[in-house]
């Protein structure tokens, strides 16, 4: 995959407005309008770069700082140990959006219900939808984490506060992205334009452009799950393992860090996989921040995004922490995953047609 932007030197005053395009003047530049809306997405937007960069400063100096690292001593809505770093991000993403008539409500892997801001309500029609930090068991080893973000628009006035209009596909999603807090920071993002990069710049605080109308490889080498469930797993699935361990030109990969995983799939091809298993048929992963906001950048970079029996971006959740099987990368890659699956259904009711 060309990095359009790097693979032809700039000239200097290509480089002073390459480093001017900032995140909220690239939504306006990719709108191509000023309106109102336009206008409000790129405010969404600046204020998720602040979001990150609070992140990113207070992770930069985890080891130093006391009360970063380590258990917050909670458990939060999905069963899982909190850590102090899941709190911190989680007050982040609401701090950032008070007082700004945007975002009304925020909805995230760390509160069971979603969280209003009543100034913003009346007049806020968006919806933040978030995975504030995401690996966070990666975090005391200091390896890589991620932020993952999913904005909607609100439909109806959610009088109950039950929040009801969030429970539609994420074909409704009016943009998508992540923050990747590596050796550097990165966002990554979509508004159903393309996807782009932007790589934070300390010296500048800026988030700046670093490559844009990102297209994922076809196919790619890696494949990136984690093994050892590998007995938890469908047959299917286990059939395409006992695939790529017997054919050349397989690499597995996998970091226990979905953005990371994901980001290089992005970049490098090949397919991530959270399958289900016979416990827990709906895997691990969350739909409505985890899941779909990945599976509409994906699409955009031309790549899929599969539950292995429907697409991600077509599933309707029943509830805002709804889990689903993911298999998501290159379109090759997807494809052959899916051809196991579609084998063993074969298999199991002949009358079903499958592909050769
Ligand atoms: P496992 C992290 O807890 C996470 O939600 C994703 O970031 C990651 O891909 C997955 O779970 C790792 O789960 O079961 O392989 O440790």
């Amino acid at each position: 995959m060309k990095d359009e932007i790097t693979k032809n030197p700039l000239e200097p005053t290509q480089l002073l407005d390459r480093d001017c395009t900032t995140l909220s003047r690239h939504v306006l530049q990719q709108l191509q309008s000023f309106s109102a809306d336009a206008q409000d997405l790129s405010a969404l937007m600046s204020r998720i770069a602040l979001a990150a960069k609070l992140i990113s400063r207070r992770l930069s100096r985890a080891g130093l700082v006391e009360g970063v690292l380590g258990f917050s001593g909670d458990i939060n809505v999905q069963g899982e140990s909190v850590k102090r770093m899941d709190v911190y991000a989680n007050e982040v993403f609401i701090s950032v959006f008070k007082q700004s008539g945007l975002v009304c409500r925020l909805a995230s892997e760390e509160m069971e219900k979603p969280y209003y801001i009543p100034e913003n309500c009346p007049i806020g029609r968006y919806t933040l939808l978030y995975d504030p930090i995401d690996g966070s068991s990666n975090i005391d080893s200091n390896l890589n984490i991620g932020s993952i973000f999913s904005i909607r628009q609100q439909e109806g006035n959610d009088e109950n506060g039950e929040a009801l209009d969030l429970l539609q596909s994420g074909r409704k999603q009016l943009a998508a992205g992540y923050i990747l807090y590596g050796p550097s920071t990165m966002l990554v993002y979509s508004i159903g334009t393309g996807v782009h990069s932007f790589t934070l710049d300390p010296s500048l605080g800026e988030f700046i452009l670093s490559n844009q109308n990102i297209q994922v490889p076809e196919h790619g080498a890696v494949y990136s799950v984690n093994e050892g469930n590998f007995w938890q797993w469908d047959e299917s699935i286990r059939d395409y393992i006992r695939y790529v361990h017997r054919h050349e030109g397989y690499t597995a990969r996998y970091s226990g860090a979905l953005v990371g995983d994901f980001h290089r799939i992005l970049h490098e091809g090949g397919v991530f996989m959270y399958p289900g298993t016979i416990k827990k048929p709906e895997g691990k992963l969350r739909l409505l921040y985890e899941t779909a906001p990945l599976a509409f950048l994906i699409e955009q970079a031309g790549g899929q995004a599969s539950t292995g029996t429907q697409d991600i971006l077509d599933v309707v959740p029943d509830q805002l922490h709804t889990r689903t099987p993911v298999i998501i990368g290159s379109k090759d890659d997807v494809a052959l995953v899916k051809s196991f699956i579609d084998d063993r259904k074969h298999e199991k009711n002949p009358a079903i047609a499958t592909h050769s």
